[in-house]
């Protein structure tokens, strides 16, 4: 039987949590560059034991070798598998600007999704138990029924969430917040068809993509809301091939639909 703590030696593992947006964006560097790895969906209550170093999600280890932080696992993922389909160009001047658009989803978009999933009112209650329901589907051992109720209410304790939540943009109506991030990505996209007008995918496309087709895989409410951006949802149809294979960027266990491609 395959042990829980310890990694193959070979080969490599992504330390995630199936609806971590950060662990995500790795989770797709990972399928553009056809990395054979193996995802282990830690479980949140044991992160100080089973997380190989510090004590976020997500975390990378490769040969016995482990590091934190999606953008700089994005580099190290370049530098390591360089015969792979590159996340950036070696132009110093576009490798700048790119990371400028995935500096803007890391520290603007990515917090928005805080703010919108769970959300507000009634969406908070069933988005929260969304969450928890994914998390224990996911994550090795589950959880405990009583905290899987109660999650609405501790997701709004979490001293991560509420740092994130706290730089979200909290001056507009929760869906308003949402679609301006929408439209401020899409003016990212430039002439298109990929982030700042490029002709193939590069490490912030991935990085963009499953904030928005995450929540709508696995039926979040108000996910729907990016059916109503067609340049969004082009943009996202012509990403589709660039992720596919396994494992799956949404676990299927958890997946209740396709997006439209
Ligand atoms: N800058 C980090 C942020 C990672 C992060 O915030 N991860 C969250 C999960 S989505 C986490 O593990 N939070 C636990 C904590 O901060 O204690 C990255 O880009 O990877």
């Amino acid at each position: 039987m395959e042990s829980t703590t310890t990694p193959p030696k070979d080969g490599v593992r992504l330390y995630t949590y199936a609806m971590s947006p950060y662990a995500a964006k790795v989770h797709c560097f990972l399928l553009y560059k056809q990395i054979d790895f193996e995802p282990y969906y830690i479980n949140p209550l044991r992160v100080k034991k089973e997380l190989p170093v510090g004590r976020q999600i997500p975390v990378v280890r490769i040969e016995g070798e482990s590091r934190a932080d999606s953008t700089p696992i994005g580099l190290w993922l370049d530098e390591r598998f360089p015969d792979s389909p590159r996340l950036l160009p070696e132009d110093r001047k576009e490798r700048q600007a790119l990371l400028e658009i995935d500096d803007w989803i890391s520290n603007t978009l990515i917090p928005g999704s805080f703010r919108s999933y769970p959300g507000e009112g009634i969406n908070h209650i069933l988005n929260g138990w969304k969450l928890s329901y994914v998390m224990s589907k996911t994550a090795r051992g589950g959880l405990p029924i009583v905290l899987r109720a109660a999650w609405p209410l501790i997701i709004k304790r979490v001293a991560f969430v509420r740092k994130l939540v706290a730089i979200a943009d909290n001056g507009l109506p929760v869906r308003e917040a949402k679609f301006k991030l929408y439209d401020e990505f899409i003016e990212r996209l430039g002439s298109g068809p990929f982030v700042a007008g490029r002709a193939t995918p590069s490490l912030p496309d991935l990085s963009a993509y499953p904030q928005f087709a995450l929540y709508y895989a696995t039926g979040f409410r108000g996910s729907e809301d990016i059916l109503e951006r067609p340049r969004l949802m082009e943009w996202l149809r012509r990403m589709h091939p660039y992720v596919q294979g396994t494992p799956a960027w949404v676990p299927d266990v958890v997946r209740v639909r396709e997006l439209p491609h």
